[in-house]
Order: structure tokens, then C-alpha cells, then sequence
């Protein structure tokens, strides 16, 4: 019991610390902009607009079918990629609630809502869990979704969104 709790955290912990890593490092390039400004002027810019697929990028998104949720306040992994059609599982391996709530303007056009408790708008998946926790996933307890239109779905644990508790979900 002990070691696995310890495994646990050390976990939560390392997922946090990446996660702040990826933001100062996104963030910090500020700092080295004087050697970029020449080189980049070019057709960059061009290529991305053009390409639309954003397939490249996909060394930060792990293709996986559960996401843990975890007393660190966040999801393990954070970035996830699942064929469309694929059941993805979110377990909760800690010992705090959480939920997994879709921002309904960050996901496909046409693509259905999604939220633990079943809820089929944004708005009532906030009032439910603001009156009774409704769409709560407690420990040990698992939420299942299948996405079947392809694209880029963003979501929310509603307690810890001010924690950085946040996801997204790639549907290929
Ligand atoms: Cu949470």
C-alpha cells in the first residue's frame, strides 16, 4: 500500500513539473528571439496556414485509451490521441474527486458534448456539480467516452480549472 501510494504521487508530481516546464520553456523564447527574427520571416507562416493538419506536432500527444486523473490535478497524459470511434477511459487513481467536462466552444464543429454525469451542455454540467456535485468522479471510479468526429477537443476538471487541471484530446 505504501509503495504504490508513494508510486503515485511521484507521478502526480513529475507530470506537474513537465507541465510547468512546457509553459516557461513555450513561453521563455522570448528571451532567444534575437537570433530568430531573421530566419523565420520566411514561408513558415505559410506552410502552417496551408497544411492545416497540424499532424507534426504530434510527438506531445500520446496515443493511449485511459487517462488517469490523479491528486496532483491533472491528467495523465494530458495530451492524448485516440482513433475516432475508440472508447478512451478516464480513471481516477487518487483519492479526490474530479471531472471531465467539455469546453463546449473547444471541441469539432458538428462533434457531440461530452461530460462525466452524462450532462449535454457545458452550462448544465456546471449547475449540476455547482448544486450536488453532479458529473463528480470519485475514486477508484471511471468515466468512458467515444468520440467519433475527428479533431481537437479541449476539457476540464470543473473543481481544479483554476489549478491547471485541463486536457486535450486528439481524435484522428
Ligand atoms: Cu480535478
Amino acid at each position: 500500500m505504501t509503495t504504490r501510494r508513494t508510486f503515485v504521487r511521484g507521478l502526480a508530481v513529475s507530470a506537474v513539473g513537465a507541465g510547468i516546464a512546457g509553459c516557461s520553456s513555450s513561453g521563455g523564447s522570448d528571451s532567444g528571439g534575437s537570433d530568430a527574427g531573421g530566419s523565420d520571416s520566411g514561408g513558415s507562416i505559410e506552410t502552417e496556414e496551408g497544411s492545416g493538419g497540424d499532424g507534426d506536432s504530434g510527438s506531445e500527444f500520446v496515443e493511449a485509451t485511459t487517462v488517469e486523473m490523479t491528486d496532483g490535478l491533472a491528467y495523465e497524459p494530458k495530451q492524448v490521441k485516440v482513433e475516432a470511434g475508440t472508447t478512451l477511459t478516464f480513471e481516477n487513481v487518487g483519492s479526490i474527486g474530479h471531472t471531465v467536462t467539455a469546453y463546449e466552444d473547444k471541441i469539432p464543429d458538428g462533434a457531440s458534448y461530452f461530460a462525466s454525469g452524462g450532462y449535454d451542455s457545458e452550462q448544465a454540467a456546471k449547475d449540476a456539480y455547482g448544486d450536488e456535485q453532479g458529473g463528480n468522479i470519485p475514486k477508484g471510479e471511471t468515466y468512458e467516452v467515444t468520440l467519433e468526429t475527428t479533431g481537437t477537443y479541449e476539457y476540464y476538471c470543473i473543481p481544479h480549472e483554476m489549478n491547471g487541471m485541463v486536457g486535450t484530446i486528439k481524435v484522428v
